[in-house]
């Protein structure tokens, strides 16, 4: 058995293991710049910290036993925001897990929380308000969801979200004890071992909420229609990419090694087939079958690593992180890393455990230390990003390359790409990888530097992006965090 998520380690074995990790691999950079910045000390167990995106630029954070409390801009004395400690059996791997704020709340004053009730541990995932008279604080009825019976006091997930699609995620661990001995979540017809995504604005069949169509195991295919993704352990936080909108969890490993997941609809991940891209030889058979998504990034228990806590791509304008990063953690080591291209770094070696990252409503990236503290990351010498201009934007068809002028609409959208000129006559490294937005959506861009003229950007047009009139707002984000102007191009009824 590893040790239980929450478990403190002794702080003196921590410095000797820092020096027998040693330095980052070769080629990294470290940034040795950027630090922590206290926020608020004092807390009770915090495991997440998150912000409403309702412009009052406020912090909530949750702490373990069932409380959330709320952090005014510039404060460092959070309030209570909701007490449900007599609803939550709280300890080891339980507790309030997960808090996520309705993509509306500050019309709506929705939010959702994901705990451990008591007395029987069970997940129950469910609604809250905040009171229409003060919105630091929430109304004490609730509206249970979905409840997850949890065969084991460990493995409970605990992470919720709201995608881009405005659907709620929720991440389920596979139940508890070691090496999943009752197979969960490779089980289609189990909550356990699961990413779930549900529609909360929509009731369905008596149930609070439905499943989205699109749900690989959907209505008449076998399986829960609940389910996103499947074949994970113990998902604790996953996140979207503000950007891309990509989905990445950090799923704990057993015995052996860590990974990053990028989750996509109906993938399956593994578990308990594999560890990581190691066979566990649980079910060997299975091995060979590569029906398995791999993780993007894994790690072995070197060290005394042994737990991955995800956390989120850096996408704030105040480069505290380097522009489009994935920062996690290790909650044994206190070792916070940084994924970029595919490549592990380690960023700082912390004698926190970190419960958990969070955002805020910039995008800047927070901290959390089961010992009571969110702190945030902080460069001295961040250089903001420099400006960069495009000048000139059109649509054309992929198959031919025709010119679509004027832009009229087409069912079809995908069959389409934008090319925008950049206004730099000479290619700028920056601009590799950089991405291409259409009205905010990131498009899948290529940047082409062997035209005569100036280099290019040409994206892939998703569907609906031609299928009515109206404007197209173009702009164009480069790896180091800068944005070009904005140009727009008009979309016309067809003529037909
Ligand atoms: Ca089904
Ligand atoms: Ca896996």
């Amino acid at each position: 058995m590893k040790p239980a998520l929450f478990v403190f380690l002794c702080l003196c074995c921590l410095v000797q293991l820092a020096d027998a990790r040693g330095e980052a691999p070769a080629g990294v950079q470290l940034l040795t710049d950027i630090t922590l910045e206290t926020v608020v000390t004092g807390l009770d167990s915090p495991v997440y910290v998150t912000n409403a995106a309702d412009g009052s630029r406020r912090l909530f954070i949750a702490e373990q036993a069932g409380r959330i409390k709320v952090l005014q801009p510039g404060s460092s004395s959070p309030t209570v925001f909701l007490d449900i400690t007599s609803k939550v059996l709280a300890g080891g791997e339980r507790g309030l897990l997960g808090l996520a704020f309705h993509p509306q709340f500050e019309s709506n004053r929705r939010f959702f929380v994901n705990y451990t009730r008591r007395p029987d541990g069970a997940t129950v995932i469910a609604e809250y308000r905040a009171l229409m008279t003060n919105p630091d604080e929430a109304e004490a009825g609730e509206i249970m969801l979905l409840t997850v019976a949890q065969p084991f006091a460990n493995h409970n997930g605990g992470m919720l979200a709201f995608g881009p699609d405005g659907d709620l995620y929720i991440g389920t661990g596979d139940g508890g004890s070691a090496n999943d001995p009752g197979n969960r979540a490779q089980n289609v017809n189990e909550l356990l071992g699961k990413i779930l995504r549900i529609d909360v604005d929509h009731p369905s069949g008596g149930a609070p909420y439905s499943s989205p169509p699109d749900n690989p195991f959907f209505g008449a295919i076998a399986g829960r229609d609940e389910i996103f993704a499947f074949g994970l352990r113990n998902p604790w936080r996953f996140s979207f990419d503000r950007i891309t909108g990509e989905l990445y969890a950090g799923d704990v490993g057993q015995d052996a090694r860590e990974e990053i997941d990028i989750i996509t609809n109906g993938g399956n991940y593994g578990w308990r087939v594999f560890e990581g891209t190691s066979c566990t030889n649980s079910d060997p058979g299975l091995c060979s079958a590569g029906a398995f998504t791999d993780p993007i990034a894994q790690y072995k228990h070197n060290g005394g690593r042994c737990s991955i806590t995800g956390g989120f791509v850096y996408r704030g304008s105040k480069s505290s992180l380097p522009f489009g990063a994935y920062v996690y953690a290790d909650f044994c080591t206190g070792e916070i890393f940084l994924l970029q291209n595919g490549t592990q770094s380690q960023l700082m070696d912390t004698a926190l455990s970190i419960s958990s990252f969070g955002e805020d409503e910039d995008g800047e990236i927070y901290v959390v230390g089961i010992g009571g503290t969110v702190q945030r990351f902080h460069n001295p010498s961040a250089v903001p990003p420099g400006a960069f201009a495009i000048r000139s934007a059109f649509i054309r068809r992929r198959s031919d390359g025709v010119t679509l002028d004027p832009v009229t609409v087409k069912p079809n959208g995908k069959k389409f790409e934008i090319v925008v000129n950049e206004s730099a006559s000479v290619p700028s490294p920056a601009s590799q990888g950089a991405i291409v937005l259409v009205n905010g959506v990131a498009l899948n861009t290529d940047y082409t530097t062997n035209v005569p003229g100036t280099p290019i950007f040409v994206a892939r047009l998703k569907r609906p992006m031609l299928a009515t009139p109206g404007q197209l707002m173009v702009e164009v984000l480069r790896t180091d965090g800068a944005r070009s102007n904005q140009l727009t191009l008009q979309v016309l009824p067809s003529v037909e």
